[in-house]
């Protein structure tokens, strides 16, 4: 299963509305406006300087007197009505524009005026391998050194994403620099208790969790057999986890621009789904992107 039948799945699901927070960029616009046409949602509500809103529409060659723009004059003030939007009710999934992440974010983990859920968030990337199978990498854009427990959260997070989206009993490769425990890398000692806690039955679905697994390892059966590996998750992975923000979104985006894979990215864990690309991804991931959120919002 690739995006495009990810797409066809996001299309049953009835069409939600989406809050973009300082939308003021042409690709995101267009993003939408398929999203709108492929009945991924049903409606767009902006928020953001209206000035440069309505420029970034006319050079995407769209009209967007049918859809509800809020101004806002900071990045800041137009995430929190981005996510007011969501809690009011009016739209059931909240996408990145073109501010920083932390901004977003910030405005999502307010305590009061926020849409924290009752777990950790985490940002989760979804990746079309070569030859057609769907792949995902966390967290390489939230997160920026969890603990044990934080991962435990994240991997939690990410398995019940990949049963929602059709990756049933999820092959996790947690990965390290190495395939050995040393006590001097903390991340080895960490995958080594995720992959006990997934062998224990420790989280909240099915999975099978190995590691530590440096990359070639878990990426390739050839390179694990090569090194005299034997892994039940190389060259099968559903789930990368990562043990730090800077090794994932490395490896997100050298999937990205070296490999020239096509990529999503979502937040989950927060009382709504959150489309979450880079400002430098194209139309298409960001519309993959919604496609998912729309998946995930159906998932409730
Ligand atoms: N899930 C739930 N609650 C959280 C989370 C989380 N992932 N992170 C923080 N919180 C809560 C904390 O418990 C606390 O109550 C409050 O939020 C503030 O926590 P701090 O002090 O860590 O918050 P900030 O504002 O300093 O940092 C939160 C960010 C998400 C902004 C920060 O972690 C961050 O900058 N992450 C990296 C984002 C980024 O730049 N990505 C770039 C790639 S696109």
């Amino acid at each position: 299963m690739g995006f495009t039948e990810l797409r066809a799945q996001a299309k049953k699901a009835a069409p939600q509305g989406l809050a973009v927070a300082w939308a003021a960029d042409p690709t995101v616009l267009k993003a939408c406006q398929k999203a709108l046409v492929e009945g991924l949602i049903g409606h767009v509500a902006l928020t953001g300087p209206e000035r440069a809103i309505s420029q970034a529409a006319e050079q995407a060659g769209l009209d967007l007197s049918n859809w509800t723009i809020k101004a806002a004059s900071s990045p800041g003030e137009s995430a929190y009505q981005a996510v007011e939007l969501v809690r009011s009710g009016e739209c059931a999934i909240l996408m990145k524009g073109k501010l920083n992440t932390a901004d977003l974010l910030r405005a999502v983990l307010h305590k009061e005026r926020g849409l924290r859920g009752s777990s950790l968030l985490s940002h989760i990337a979804v990746i079309e391998l070569a030859d057609g199978r769907l792949t995902t990498l966390t967290d390489g854009a939230m997160n920026i050194r969890p603990d044990l427990e934080q991962k435990v959260a994240i991997l939690d997070n990410a398995i019940r994403f990949a049963w929602s989206i059709g990756l049933a009993k999820p092959k996790v490769a947690v990965l390290a620099a190495v395939e050995t425990v040393n006590p001097k890398m903390q991340e080895t000692v960490d995958a080594a208790a995720l992959a006990q806690m997934g062998a224990r039955g420790q989280f909240s679905r099915e999975a099978v969790v190995d590691g530590p697994l440096a990359f070639d390892n878990a990426f390739s059966k050839e390179a694990a057999a090569h090194k005299g590996i034997s892994s039940p998750v190389a060259g099968e992975v559903d789930i990368f986890l990562v043990p730090e923000i800077t090794a994932g979104n490395i490896l997100y985006k050298a999937f990205t621009y070296a490999a020239g894979f096509k990529t999503a990215g979502l937040i989950l864990g927060a009382q709504c789904p959150i489309v979450l690309t880079s400002r430098a991804d194209g139309e298409e991931s960001k519309l993959n992107s919604i496609a998912l959120a729309a998946l995930a919002a159906r998932e409730g």
